[in-house]
């Protein structure tokens, strides 16, 4: 009797112990940040020392991926473990797209949830809110991250460069006077607000012509869409970090005694650029620069809030990013002319929208100094998509059937332990491509070879393509017509995962 006692002493404290000692988990997740814009992926111009340190105590993965080229769909991805472009509207969401996330199966922080996680969102969403009959933007506003699977969130609702410029906190715009409600219109113009196009002598950036990004004027820089109202509400641009920054740190706070996950969806380096004073001027490469030097202060910020609070060594941060780089995206801010012999993808050929590798191959660095030697850099083939079977098994949950469908267990991947690879891997620039054993098939494609707008070369050809990326890793040479078997068999298992 004594003994079971004494036994169950034991035993109950200690599984009140394996339950705390469940990791935080912290995603870090950059906006338009290339393979080759932060010092330890070869940035020689300017040191991002707080990204360069989490690479240092961790895995820095060369050949992890973003699910897409773009932001919505990565980030549905992400949440969901499923391959975006198999359900409709996953693209670019515009700022009034209603909720692409499933409310009826759990996403990433949900089943988080079931693991006794408290989850928040906290910085860019871009994954739509509300239902098809819109939003009302000055009511409770749901479904959104609250019905997705989050505790708590603080979010822009869409990108930088498109209105409504409010913050979103939980189920209301923060600081907004119902005397001065606000309307939001991606058809007309609504209210009275100058516009870009009207009156560019308001401007502190110009729109580059050609991008749009010239209607309503917040903060001094005119952005897609119409908005009237919510004066109180509207977000100073230069302050944007410091805010979602400061409310990371304060959740941390908050729930330091119970695990946590933060998705930290940083709106740097995304147009329109505009940093704090702090950093502008900072890097010699001008306004995407500094917002590259603010991001790399973001991640400081937060390791920093993690020794404080004592939780460094069992937290594991992640950090990437959500598609690859552009320089020229909308707004004339000399990102090109003062880019100099940078380069934002390093080796990789394309960039943000395209199905060439800088499209999706992004930096990835985990740390987790309690489950995982760091120092070390991985060549394992790893999808953002994996995250969700992933941390369900480091979390000790059971995904159910209709869960994360394309989401494949890559835990000893992500904790360093095996480099094997993926069987295949899916991106999604213009046109799908399959990366298997080496080789990388771009399934033919319509769309323009070149954007014009971003002068991007998109990856788009009529005919396959397939490059050898052990040794070729910058697409040079397609070598489809002298590997037909090779073309067939990745087209076939690019033809069983759409089916599947
Ligand atoms: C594009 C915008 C671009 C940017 C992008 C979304 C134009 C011409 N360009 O449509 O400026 O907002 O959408 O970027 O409108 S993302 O990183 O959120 O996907
Ligand atoms: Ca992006």
């Amino acid at each position: 009797m004594k003994i079971i006692r004494l036994l169950c002493c034991c035993l109950l404290p200690l599984g009140a112990l394996a339950q705390q000692q469940k990791p935080n988990i912290i995603v870090i997740y950059a906006d338009d940040l290339g393979y080759g814009d932060v010092s330890c992926y070869g940035m020689q111009r300017i040191q991002t020392p707080n990204i360069d340190r989490l690479a240092r105590n961790g895995v820095k993965f060369t050949r992890a991926y973003a699910t897409s080229a773009t932001c919505t769909p990565s980030r549905f991805g992400l949440l969901t473990g499923k391959y975006p472009w198999k359900q409709q509207n996953t693209g670019i969401a515009p700022g009034d797209a209603s909720l692409i996330l499933p409310t009826d199966r759990r996403t990433l922080p949900g089943m988080l949830q079931s693991a006794g996680y408290q989850t928040a969102v906290i910085g860019k969403w871009h994954l739509g809110l509300g239902t098809r009959e819109g939003i009302d933007w000055n009511r409770e506003i749901r479904p959104g991250p609250l019905e997705t699977g989050f505790n708590y969130a603080f979010i822009m609702p869409a990108t930088l460069d498109r209105v409504p410029c409010v913050y979103v906190e939980n189920r209301q715009v923060v600081n907004l006077d119902p005397a001065d409600p606000i309307q939001v219109s991606y058809k007309q113009k609504v209210g009275n607000e100058p516009t870009g196009a009207e009156h560019p002598e308001k401007l502190r950036m110009l729109p580059d012509p050609g991008h749009g990004h010239n209607q309503t004027i917040v903060d001094s820089i005119s952005r897609i869409g119409w908005m009237s109202g919510g004066h109180s509400a509207l977000w100073k641009d230069a302050d944007i970090a410091g805010d979602i920054t400061r409310k990371a740190v304060s959740f941390m706070g908050r729930h330091a005694g119970s695990p946590f996950f933060i998705y930290f969806a940083s709106g740097d380096i995304h147009v329109p650029r505009y940093p704090h004073s702090q950093f502008r001027g900072k890097s010699g490469m001008g306004l995407r620069g500094d917002a590259i030097l603010q991001l790399d202060w973001s991640v400081g910020q937060i390791m920093h809030a993690l020794d404080s609070l004592g939780l460094t060594r069992n937290t594991m941060v992640i950090f990437t990013s959500d598609n690859g780089p552009v320089l020229n995206d909308g707004y004339v801010d000399q990102a090109v002319e003062l880019a100099g012999n940078h380069r934002p993808a390093g080796p990789l050929r394309g960039g943000k929208y395209s199905a060439f590798e800088a499209g999706a191959r992004v930096p990835f660095i985990v740390q987790w100094p309690a489950g995982m030697k760091g120092g070390q850099r991985s060549d394992a083939l790893f999808s953002q998509v994996d995250l969700f079977a992933s941390l369900a098994k480091l979390t000790g949950q059971t995904l159910q059937d209709n869960e994360a469908p394309d989401s494949f267990d890559r835990l000893p991947q992500l904790l360093g332990k095996s480099k094997t690879d993926r069987r295949y891997l899916i991106t999604q620039g213009g046109a799908l491509s399959v990366i298997s054993n080496g080789w990388k098939y771009i399934a033919p494609s319509k769309g323009a070879k070149v954007a014009r707008l971003v002068n991007i070369e998109l990856g788009n050809d009529e005919a396959p393509q397939l490059y050898r990326l052990k040794g070729d890793d910058g697409e040079r040479k397609n070598e489809a017509a002298q590997h037909p078997q090779q073309v067939s068999a990745l087209a076939a298992l690019l033809q069983e995962v759409k089916t599947s």
